[in-house]
């Protein structure tokens, strides 16, 4: 029988891969993947107890129910406060920056951003949904709080990014730029277990994914590339294969391991595009470049290099398979 390789067991053997490393990266990851665990105790039972009501309902306790959102973002936030190693968290639950002023010596030499509880709109229908995390070495002075600066640097300048999918299994999968792996959480004996480790996404893909519902939004070169994803070409294996579950870690986590391109264009209602540049786009980009594919807005721009300008700030996003997403770009240049 194979060994069994926990994820703890994984971040300190990796430790070595990093000159000078004390460990402190080491134990911000374990203690990520201590909320994760967390978190996926109360997603699983989220049917049954009274947890999905609104933030502000009051439950027949008089206690102030908490969405599972909410409950996700503050469960990372004490575990990422707990790890000593973070003095700072962008969260899409918060408008600025969490800092720990009161208590904490602000020495953590890393910023976290972070998407606590991705896909709402599929958390109170039992259909996938996660969590997506990026770490970035802070900018401003140790010892002091950290401010926005620490987060509006470039993806490339990420140090560690991942998700979770909470999901028919719970998984998480990070990269610190050597590689990307996956671990599967074994409920028996509550460990995260390597289970996908060095994923390779395929260079072409047969699968699409978009919200084909906004069509008559998209940009023309998008339409186009739709089109061609639905043309009969035995040769390229076409039509693919439509794939879209409207929770974004499930639907890049598929494609990630299928091979396939997850498009969020700009659209009337989204004019930059839906998704997040810091705590969704940014470590997907990450994961999928380490993977061996390709994120760009769909304008020639790799997401990675843009120099974001607002927390919240959204992108739009063509990630995925390399070749597709090149095709896709061809489409774009050549219609829009
Ligand atoms: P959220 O952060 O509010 O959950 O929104 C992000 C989600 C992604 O998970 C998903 O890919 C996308 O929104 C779906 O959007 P749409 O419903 O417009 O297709
Ligand atoms: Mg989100």
């Amino acid at each position: 029988m194979s060994k069994v390789i926990t994820l703890n067991e994984f971040i300190i053997s990796r430790q070595a891969e990093f000159p000078y490393a004390k460990g402190e990266l080491s134990r911000l990851l374990s203690h990520i993947g201590i909320a994760a665990k967390i978190v996926n105790r109360e997603v699983n039972k989220a049917g049954l107890v009274d947890i999905l009501g609104d933030s502000n309902d009051i439950n027949i306790q008089g206690e102030i129910q908490k969405k599972l959102d909410v409950f996700a973002d503050e469960r990372f936030i004490a575990a990422l406060k707990a790890s000593g190693e973070c003095c700072g968290i962008a969260s899409e639950e918060n408008e600025e920056v969490v800092t720990f002023e009161e208590d904490m010596p602000n020495d953590g030499k890393y910023v976290v951003a972070l998407d606590p509880l991705d896909g709402s709109g599929n958390i109170d229908v039992n259909v996938s949904i996660g969590t997506i995390f990026s770490i970035y070495r802070r900018i401003s002075p140790i010892g002091h709080k950290a401010t926005r600066e620490d987060f509006l640097q470039e993806g490339t300048k990420q140090v560690a990014a991942g998700y979770i999918l909470y999901g028919s299994s719970t998984v998480l999968v990070y990269t610190t730029g050597r590689g990307v792996n996956g671990f599967t959480l074994d409920p028996s004996i509550g460990e995260f277990c390597l289970s996908h480790p060095q994923i390779q996404t395929s260079q072409i893909g047969y699968i699409y994914s978009i919200n084909e519902g906004n069509y008559l939004h998209f940009p023309i070169g998008v339409k186009k590339y739709i089109k061609y994803c639905q043309e009969i070409d035995n040769q390229t294996h076409r039509p693919y294969t439509s794939r879209y579950i409207g929770s974004f870690v499930a639907d890049f986590h598929r494609n990630l391991l299928k091979g396939g391109i997850y498009l969020y264009p700009e659209t009337e209602s989204h004019p930059s595009g839906k998704l997040r540049l810091i705590y969704e786009c940014n470590p997907m980009a990450l994961l999928a470049e380490q993977a061996g594919g390709k994120a760009t807005d769909g304008r020639g721009k790799r997401i990675l290099d843009i120099k974001p300008t607002d927390l919240h700030q959204r992108v739009p996003l063509h990630i995925g398979a390399r070749k597709m997403v090149e095709l896709s770009e061809t489409f774009m240049a050549q219609y829009s």
